[in-house]
């Protein structure tokens, strides 16, 4: 089963030949930085502050200990990291040894890391003592006991009987260096059936991206980025996010708490000039804004995406929080999307922006993959310079995501306007995006369907007016239906990340069904949808 599917030669020598792929590696882009602005700051985390070459001088020395331990090249390590510098300099750490993170978000528990785990024969897990009250430790021995394989646990903090993320800093030694065609880390798909895939990127098609974002945000060495999304996602990784802050040489400002009192101050303090929110967190700054009329006047441009923003919302942000808005739609498996800062102000409020590349191809299909006519709606296709070809060691399932000629199906539902921009309109993928966390409805369902007064489960979105849509699990139950609370603590137990647990639960004797007698999920989106008090859909 392969690890990576390459793209086919013409289209490679062609990404080449435009200079899209530089042959360069994320460890050579930290190199390079330290060369030239080594003493500029690079990152700040609370009260520390690293310069490009400090980074760069940990990332060596954290390559050289994890070497000794044994880690190599193409070894798969999963990075459960908070906002904290240590993820970065993890992370150049790996890129220098060819090794590929594989990237876990702070909320993940015991179900999804032991399938990422085991999934990826994962040779090492790094992760911290304690994150909001969570101790990752104890996941860790639980994870130690479901896939014996991991060799090595790594801890950032208090590392008790692992080992202390400290202890690997080492003298650095000259290393073997990864080829840029080489795949660098692996991203995790939102998932709609079942558990969640893995994303294979490599250094060229990532820098690609990481670097073409740079330019069309306007970044440059004075750019001060805040960090406020879960640093491993895709969105505040490489869109432009860290990485293209790193590529324009300026500084990374890390918050683990995106509320408005703590990221007010943070902006004010240290300048930011960009950062990047959900939809429900840039709702939740702009009432702030109204009371607290904090000095926002660094900040430029507010990045909004990985869940669509509503209109009404959109049109506020410029007026009210004194910055440029910019959409952004994107995903871990290639294809982002950017409003330019200069499109004019409909085009903003009203669309998801264009892609990236003028060589990222974009189709709208019906059901059948026949193309629609220019502007009409339907199912978003797309390949391109930094669009994978194929999910990890997937075959089936890469044989239904993507077309023959190579097109992933992203799922989403999509129109073109005239110049290029997309709207998204809906989405066909059993999936529900709860405020920019993706929930897969398959995954959910296998879950309660294990529990035993569970006969069958359907799991739907249902409208929220602060996340955009909750998740809701139509259930039928046998004999006495089990309790809502007990279904959601049973779901815990099997841990589970909080996010994924349904908000509401109904039980019912039947689903409705489609003329081909599968469960109709439309009509139970619109059960819960009218179920749902007007009232409940606007106060928060
Ligand atoms: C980003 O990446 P993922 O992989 O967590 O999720 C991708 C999916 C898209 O297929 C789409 O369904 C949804 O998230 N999405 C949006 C959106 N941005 C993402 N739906 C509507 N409007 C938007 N603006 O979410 C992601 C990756 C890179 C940059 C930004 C977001």
């Amino acid at each position: 089963m392969s690890a990576f599917t390459p793209w086919p030669d013409d289209f490679a020598r062609r990404y080449r030949e435009l200079g899209y792929w530089q042959g360069q590696t994320l460890g050579g882009l930290l190199r390079e930085r330290a060369a030239s602005r080594g003493e500029h700051c690079a990152i700040v985390c609370g009260e520390r502050r690293w310069s490009y070459a400090e980074l760069d001088t940990r990332a060596a020395a954290l390559a050289t200990g994890l070497a000794r331990l044994g880690i190599r090249a193409g070894d798969r390590v999963v990075v459960q990291l908070p906002n904290v510098a240590e993820f970065y300099a993890v992370n150049f750490a790996l890129f220098r040894l060819g090794a590929w993170p594989v990237f876990a978000l702070p909320a993940h528990r015991r179900t999804e890391l032991s399938h990422f785990c085991g999934y990826a024969q994962a040779r090492a897990y790094i992760t911290t003592d304690i994150d909001a009250g969570f101790d990752h430790r104890q996941l860790a021995r639980e994870l130690r006991g479901a896939v014996p394989e991991l060799e090595h646990v790594i801890i950032v903090g208090d590392a008790q009987e692992f080992i202390a993320l400290d202890s690997l800093y080492d003298a650095p030694v000259a290393l073997p260096e990864p080829a840029a065609s080489d795949v660098a880390l692996l991203q995790l798909s939102g998932g709609s059936t079942g558990l969640s895939k893995l994303i294979p990127r490599t250094h060229d098609d990532y820098l690609y991206s990481v670097r073409a974002s740079a330019d069309i945000c306007g970044l440059s060495a004075a750019s001060v980025y805040l960090c406020t999304l879960p640093a491993a996602h895709n969105f505040p990784l490489s869109s432009p996010g860290a990485l293209g802050v790193f590529h324009a040489g300026g500084t990374v400002v890390l918050t683990r708490r995106p509320n408005p009192e703590d990221t007010f101050a943070l902006i004010a303090r240290e300048r930011v000039t960009i950062t990047a929110l959900v939809p429900p967190l840039a709702l939740v700054w702009l009432d702030a804004q109204r009371q607290q009329r904090a000095d926002l006047s660094s900040l430029t441009v507010l990045q909004v995406g990985g869940a669509k923003l509503s209109e009404a919302v959109a049109r506020r942000i410029g007026p009210e929080l004194g910055c440029t808005l910019q959409q952004v739609f994107g995903m871990a498996e290639g294809l982002v999307n950017y409003t330019r800062l200069d499109d004019g102000f409909e085009l903003v409020i009203g669309s998801q922006g264009r892609p990236i590349s003028p060589h990222d191809e974009v189709l709208i299909v019906d059901d059948n993959d026949a193309p629609l006519p220019p502007g009409a709606t339907g199912h978003l296709l797309t390949r391109g310079p930094y669009t994978i070809r194929g999910y990890y060691r997937a075959p089936e399932h890469n044989a239904r995501a993507f077309t023959t000629d190579g097109y992933y199906r992203t799922g989403d539902i999509a129109r073109q306007l005239p110049g290029g921009h997309l709207v998204v309109e809906g989405r066909a993928k059993d999936q529900i995006n709860r405020g920019g966390e993706k929930v897969a409805a398959e995954e959910v369902e296998n879950h309660l369907l294990a529990h035993p007064q569970v006969a069958d489960v359907a799991l739907v979105a249902m409208p929220d007016a602060y996340l955009g849509e909750k998740s809701c699990a139509f259930v039928i139950a046998r004999e006495a239906p089990p309790r809502a609370v007990e279904l959601n603590r049973f779901l815990r137990e099997r841990g589970l990340a909080q996010f994924k647990i349904p908000d509401r639960i109904e039980f019912v004797d039947h689903f409705p069904k489609t003329a081909v007698g599968k469960v109709d999920k439309r009509a139970l989106r619109d059960t819960i949808a009218e179920r749902l008090t007007p009232d409940r859909l606007t106060s928060r």
